[in-house]
C-alpha cells in the first residue's frame, strides 16, 4: 500500500499532483509542516520535512525523487517514456527546476509573503527577479514549437518543472515575458489531476 505524508500547502503539492496523474491507489496522511519535526515524522524523514512516500516499506523523501520514482514505477508509457535519452531530459528539467528556479522563487515568496514586513528586502526581490530571467528564458526557448518539454506528450518533466513554477502563483508572478513558457504553464497547471490537489489537505 502506498502512503503519502504531506500537505497540499507545501512542496508536497507536487507529489500529490503526481499521485493523482499516476492514478495509483494511495492513502494520504495529511501532515502539515508544523508536524514535520514530530518524533513520529522524524522516524520516516530524519531531516524533518514533508513530503514523504512510503511504498510498502520503501521510504522516500525529497519531492523530486518521489515524483521520479512514482513515474518510473507506476506510469511507464505515459509520464515516464521508454528511452534512456528521454530519461536524461527528465532528469535535466527536474534538477534545473530545483537548482535554477526554486531558490529564487523561494526568495520571492519569503520577501513578498512569508517574512514579517520589517524583515522583507526590496533588494532581495530585485536580485531574485533578475536571476530568474535567464532560466525562464531557457525554458521558453526550449518550448518554442513544441507542446511539452519532451515533445508532444505531457511527462513527469513537465509536471516537475510546472510544479516548481507554481510557487509563482502565490505571488502573482508575471510570466508574460516568456510567452511559450506561459502558455505551456497554464496548460500544465490546468490539468484535472492538479486542480484536484488544490482542495486537498
Ligand atoms: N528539498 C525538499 C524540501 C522539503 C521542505 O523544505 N519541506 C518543507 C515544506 S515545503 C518542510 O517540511 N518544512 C518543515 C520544517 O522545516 O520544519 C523537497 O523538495 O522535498
Amino acid at each position: 500500500m502506498l502512503k503519502f505524508y504531506g500537505t497540499s500547502k507545501s512542496r508536497s503539492a507536487r507529489c500529490l499532483w503526481a499521485l493523482e496523474e499516476v492514478g495509483v491507489k494511495y492513502e494520504h496522511e495529511p501532515t502539515p509542516t508544523t508536524q514535520a519535526k514530530s518524533a513520529d515524522h522524524l522516524r520516516i524523514n530524519p531531516i524533518g520535512h514533508v513530503p514523504v512516500l512510503d511504498d510498502n516499506g520503501t521510504i522516500i523523501f525529497e519531492s523530486m525523487a518521489i515524483n521520479l520514482y512514482l513515474a518510473e514505477k507506476y506510469a511507464k508509457g505515459t509520464l515516464w517514456p521508454a528511452s534512456v535519452e528521454d530519461h536524461g531530459q527528465i532528469y535535466k528539467w527536474s534538477f534545473f527546476g530545483m537548482t535554477e528556479l526554486e531558490p529564487h522563487l523561494m526568495t520571492l515568496l519569503m520577501h513578498k509573503l512569508f517574512l514579517p514586513a520589517d524583515q522583507r528586502s526590496d533588494q532581495s526581490v530585485k536580485t531574485a527577479t533578475e536571476a530568474l530571467k535567464a532560466p525562464l528564458g531557457v525554458i521558453d526557448a526550449a518550448l518554442k514549437g513544441r507542446d511539452y518539454l519532451l515533445g508532444s506528450s505531457f511527462t513527469i518533466a513537465d509536471l516537475n518543472l510546472a510544479a516548481v513554477l507554481s510557487f509563482g502563483l502565490y505571488i502573482k508572478f508575471d510570466f508574460s515575458a516568456t510567452p511559450a513558457l506561459n502558455a505551456w504553464f497554464q496548460k500544465c497547471i490546468g490539468r484535472e489531476a492538479n486542480v484536484r490537489t488544490r482542495t486537498m489537505k
